[in-house]
């Protein structure tokens, strides 16, 4: 079908850490749809880049290059599909990482546009993701991250991020009703383990100080020990805690194969399966010695390694350096890209785990990119921030529109 969008604007809202980021609205016929932009902290070095004003904070730049030279030409043209348009504003752009248009303002008009096309094929986007672009359609588990560390929380904990994944039951209303019960009871836990108040972080997980590597692991063992299929992941971003002497875990530097047996020691005493970002974004070696030496089943997971970039991850499908990976849309800035990165992960036998980021925004798209792709997890954070929970919600929802929709 060809769109043809009617009306286009740009406003400026805020993410969940009050820095700016860009929301697009389109218009067509009858339909009108928004789409907003998160923003990450603990970003890959090969991500698009996230354009910013001189002082490193505002989008008025952005906003104004859409508005100026961006839309008049959308509205003189048509588009044939998410491709087309893609490639219009990519060509437009004219740089390899998208920094003269933004990453972020062409991304928030690709989704814009993905929404836009489900609305005019009257589809729910998950639907319409699956149908256009060829993908089996399936609800992920939750990637909930509970505890917050690393860059997302002073470095209070070492790891970024500890992962409740939650999955398995009849049912997504189930997972998620079980899984926030099992956030509320951690709550109480650190609350009466820790002399200070236990700030949340970034991610609306909570943010205690522990006092060895274990604790946190004892702890959410502990936690999930009454649900036989939920299981412990973390993304360690480790990029965020190497020096020159090594990586640095509460006061003490190991260097890459000392972290390695890290790993394996916390995998062997509790259900820790899925690894995120182990060791520094430039060493795929680690990752593969990792993937090679942990136990049957580990998901070892790219995320700065991979950047949702379909030429990245084709290097690191040769080089083995994982068996799963993070998909964010904003680390490539299109969604006909995050598609091929998909289907090229998913043939080379992958795992994709579609994530929100640190800074993110009451935008639920990346639950319909979930379902629609048939991700084996959704990674949205703690549902204490009402920016991540209408990411679950949106899945709860998900379910129960998805017996009504012809499969
Ligand atoms: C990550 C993310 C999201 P950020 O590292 O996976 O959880 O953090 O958005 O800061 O990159
Ligand atoms: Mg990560």
């Amino acid at each position: 079908m060809m769109i043809t969008i009617d009306r286009a604007e740009t406003k400026e809202v805020f993410d969940s850490r009050g820095r700016p980021t860009i929301e697009v609205m389109l218009v067509s016929g009858e339909h009108m749809v928004q789409a907003s932009v998160p923003s990450g902290k603990s970003t890959g070095s090969k991500e698009a880049l996230e354009k910013r004003d001189k002082d490193g904070r505002g989008v008025e730049d952005v906003l104004h290059l859409l508005r100026e030279e961006v839309f008049p030409q959308l509205l003189a043209r048509t588009f044939e599909n998410q491709r087309a348009l893609d490639d219009f504003l990519i060509e437009l752009d004219g740089t390899p990482n998208k920094s003269r248009l933004g990453a972020n303002g062409i991304l928030a008009v690709s989704i814009a546009f993905a929404k836009l096309s489900a609305a005019k094929n009257k589809l729910p986007v998950w639907k319409f993701i699956a149908k256009s672009e060829g993908f089996t359609a399936g609800f992920p588990r939750l990637y909930m991250n509970v505890l917050n560390g690393g860059a997302h929380a002073d470095f209070k904990l070492p790891f970024q991020e500890y992962i409740v994944v939650a999955g398995g039951l009849d049912s997504v209303r189930e997972t998620y009703a079980r899984a926030k019960k099992l956030f509320s009871k951690l709550g109480e836990i650190v609350r009466e383990e820790t002399v200070e108040e236990v700030p949340f972080g970034d991610e609306g997980g909570y943010a205690p100080k522990l006092a060895t590597l274990d604790r946190p692991f004892e702890i959410l063992a502990d936690l999930i020990d009454s649900e036989p299929t939920f299981f412990l992941g973390i993304d360690a971003a480790a990029t965020e805690f190497l020096n020159k002497e090594g990586y640095r875990l509460i006061g003490t530097n190991y260097p890459r194969e000392a972290l390695n047996e890290v790993y394996g020691d916390l995998m062997s005493r509790f259900p820790l399966r899925s690894i995120e970002d182990p060791f520094a974004e430039d060493d795929p070696q680690a990752f593969a010695k990792l993937l090679a030496d942990a136990p049957e089943g580990t998901l070892v997971v790219g995320d700065d390694l991979t950047v949702t970039n379909p030429k990245v991850i084709a290097e690191m499908i040769v080089l083995h350096a994982g068996n799963a990976l993070i998909i964010k849309p904003n680390q490539v800035g299109s969604l006909s890209e995050v598609y091929d990165t998909i289907r090229l992960a998913h043939q080379a036998g992958w795992k994709t785990v579609v994530s929100h980021r640190s800074g993110e925004t009451d935008d639920s798209f990346i639950a319909d990119l979930a379902v629609g792709v048939g991700a084996y997890g959704l990674k949205a954070g703690a549902p204490s921030q009402q920016v991540r929970a209408v990411k679950y919600e949106r899945l709860v929802q998900i379910e129960a529109e998805y017996a009504n929709v012809l499969q």
